[in-house]
């Protein structure tokens, strides 16, 4: 490891929107805790910095969505996540939020010191307005088609489909999300960041020397920087924010990417009055732990913004992770898509280690993954409880069985043990190196190896076999055997840490340092050890089913079109709906149109007349099936020819958000021409 004075390590900080789920804690929280404790272990002075992100549009659009205010959101969201995170054993140094006083004032502050030393783009420019609501719509507040991978759902700041950050403008058909009305053009003043301006020094900065950095987040950052920057706006006309701190700007607040890397300062600055040491001292490493979704704003435009105020370090490495999915879907929170975190401590209690080592082995670090309930289960019974478990319990049980718990002496070793015991520091070289670079599953591999090791010794060794023969070969076989578990202690801590004390207390030991790890005499002859017990539980075929069921219910939800439904349109007149004429009808024969994949040609009889419609539900309906269906007619509609046939009027039917099409039909047997009012 290079040496450093000091660390400081930051965790994306979660909106406070919605509660955390697997997706956050595979691709952030539980690596940069690993990475932290391993950290601490070393003696290292390090400090891990996390808190709640406040501000932004999707804190308001929640609030707007459940119809209370947005200090209600992020409070709400805010206890929970934290409590979550506790309960989950992050061992953050401070989690703090956005929305305190002193965010506010360094938010302010280093917004001051950029404007006062010249480096902002002011500009009047027209920006997309919502006409209905009456708002300015920025970032997640408009949506549209996204010009590099026509994603249709991209919004107005990023497109989470292809990664790119967008500016509003960039965006094809761009509708209103609070209104759904299609947005218009007025004028408004920003702030904008040169980021182009700092192109030389980003490029010469990542390019030429990151080249250490994994491949996606260079890859990314080498993309951008390749398709050449753009200034950026860093405020927003919004009513949800830290004011832009300028006389005359009123309404107007700091974007939230301004703000939320900052929260990391802020958070220091609550946490240690000696903050600065860790900011602005050259041999202070930092480190920001995110998601890929996050590169661009960690690479680009926080080391941007940090250069240009000058008196800040930059971050020495972003180890950004890919995505985590679930049983083959993508994570949503609106589509309720998620393992949540609170649940899962509620549905698990005392199996915080098993989500950690389910999570870190199976984590989503150069591709997405994919996390399934089978797997969890697999991972838990056949290597947690399997190798590890029952290497540490046999090693235990034989002792307390055949030297009532007192570690025996070593006798002369065999090559066997030489080798076992000198794999020890093997296991400890590699593991760091893994860690140092931020190969969280390849390490956490090495510290199962470990059990591996320990596990085929006693099975080779076999001492209840040779107990009555050889009992000084199974003092021997015994002693290594709780060396190993000792070493277990110490290099399983940084991701298994509440196993790692229970073991401690199985073997009745105090912390042993990092540095002794691959020792061969973690524990003297003579010591007694505990009673020992089960350090994991086999996860049941029922527990399984229960997740599994969950997700189901969910799913069964989700396509019975309860989420994600539009929202209501404008209001129409009275006047305006009873112009319509719709009538009660049977279709009396149907059949496809010629060269022609959705249409179908009906006729209809309306009672008044008989007719022909077409309409456009030949993917979902059998035409021989439809006939004899009784259905709605709108009969005013003015007629279109549609591939040559006169289309007089229309079917009325209803679809689900899932895209599942049914006739609206009259509930009772009901003449032909009624009126439907
Ligand atoms: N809240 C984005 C996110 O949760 C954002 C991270 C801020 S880190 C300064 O994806
Ligand atoms: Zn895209």
């Amino acid at each position: 490891m290079i040496k450093f004075k000091r660390h400081l390590i930051t965790s994306a900080l979660p909106y406070a929107n919605g509660p955390l789920h697997i997706g956050h804690l595979a691709g952030v929280y539980v690596p940069s805790d690993i990475y932290t404790r391993y950290l601490r272990l070393r003696g290292e002075d390090v400090i891990h910095i996390c808190g709640s992100d406040e501000h932004g549009v999707p804190i308001t659009i929640k609030a707007r969505l459940e119809g209370v205010t947005p200090r209600e959101i992020i409070d709400r969201y805010h206890e929970l996540n934290k409590k979550a995170f506790e309960d989950f054993g992050i061992s953050f140094d401070i989690y703090s939020r956005t929305s305190n006083d002193i965010h506010y004032e360094t938010a302010s502050e280093i917004f001051r010191s950029l404007y006062d030393k010249g480096e902002f783009i002011e500009k009047t420019t027209p920006q997309y307005y919502d006409g209905e609501a009456k708002v300015f719509l920025a970032d997640r507040y408009i949506q549209g088609t996204c010009p590099h991978c026509s994603n249709e759902s991209a919004y107005g700041d990023q497109c989470e489909k292809c990664g790119t950050s967008l500016n509003a403008t960039d965006l094809i058909n761009p509708r209103s999300t609070i209104s759904g009305s299609k947005p218009v053009m007025r004028e408004t003043k920003h702030w904008y960041l040169p980021l182009d301006k700092y192109e030389p020094f980003l490029k010469k900065w990542i390019l030429e020397g990151k080249k250490h950095w994994k491949h996606n987040v260079y890859g990314q950052c080498k993309s951008w920087l390749d398709q050449g920057l753009q200034p950026r706006a860093v405020s927003r006309d919004l009513d949800w924010g830290v004011p832009v701190p300028l006389p005359g700007a009123g309404g107007k607040v700091l974007y939230v990417w301004f703000d939320a890397p900052i929260g990391y300062i802020s958070a220091t600055k609550e946490l240690t009055p000696d903050w600065e040491k860790y900011w602005k001292d050259a041999e202070t490493r930092m480190v920001h732990f995110i998601g890929k979704d996050n590169i661009v704003f960690h690479c680009i435009v926080f080391p941007s913004m940090l250069h240009a105020e000058g008196s800040y370090i930059l971050p020495d490495n972003v180890p950004a992770n890919e995505f985590l999915n679930l049983e083959n879907d993508k994570i949503s929170t609106s589509r309720n898509w998620a393992v949540w975190l609170h649940e899962y401590l509620e549905d698990f209690p005392g199996k915080q280690d098993v989500l950690r080592y389910v999570l870190c082995a199976n984590g989503p670090e150069t591709k997405d993954n994919d996390f399934t309930w089978k797997d969890f289960q697999a991972r838990n019974n056949n290597e947690l409880v399997a190798i590890y478990g029952n290497f540490v319990n046999r090693a235990i049980v034989l002792t307390n069985k055949y030297f009532e718990g007192k570690v025996p002496e070593r006798a002369a070793l065999t090559e066997y043990d030489r080798e076992v015991l000198d794999a020890l520091p093997e296991i400890k070289r590699r593991l760091e190196e893994s860690l140092d670079q931020y190969r969280f599953r390849e390490a956490l591999r090495e510290a199962l190896n470990l059990a591996r090791l320990g596990n085929k010794y006693l099975a080779d060794t076999e001492p209840w076999k040779i107990w009555k023969s050889d009992p000084g070969r199974v003092a021997t076989i015994m002693n290594i055997s709780i060396q190993i578990s000792a070493a277990l202690t110490v290099l399983t801590e940084p991701f298994l840490p509440n196993s790692a004390v229970r073991l401690r207390e199985f073997l009745n030991i105090e912390p042993i340092g990092w540095d002794r790890a691959g020792e061969s005499d973690l524990v003297p002859a003579g010591h007694v050890i505990g009673g020992g017990g089960l350090l994991f539980e086999k996860v049941t075929d029922e527990q399984v089913e229960q997740q599994v069921n969950k997700l189901l219910a969910t799913r069964e939800q989700n396509s019975n079109g309860k989420q994600d439904l539009p929202p209501a349109k404008d209001n129409i007149s009275y006047e305006q709906f009873s112009a319509m004429d719709i009538r009660t009808g049977t279709i009396i024969s149907a059949e496809k149109v010629a060269k022609t994949k959705k249409l179908l040609k009906l006729t209809i009889d309306t009672g008044i007349d008989t007719r022909t419609v077409v309409s456009g539900i030949a993917e979902y309906f059998d035409p021989e099936k439809i006939v004899g269906k009784k259905v709605s007619v709108l009969v005013n509609l003015e007629p279109r020819k549609i591939r040559g046939i006169d289309s007089q009027g229309m079917i009325l039917m209803a679809e689900d958000t899932g895209g599942r099409l049914v006739f609206v039909s009259p509930e009772d047997d009901i003449e032909n021409g009624s009126i439907i009012k």
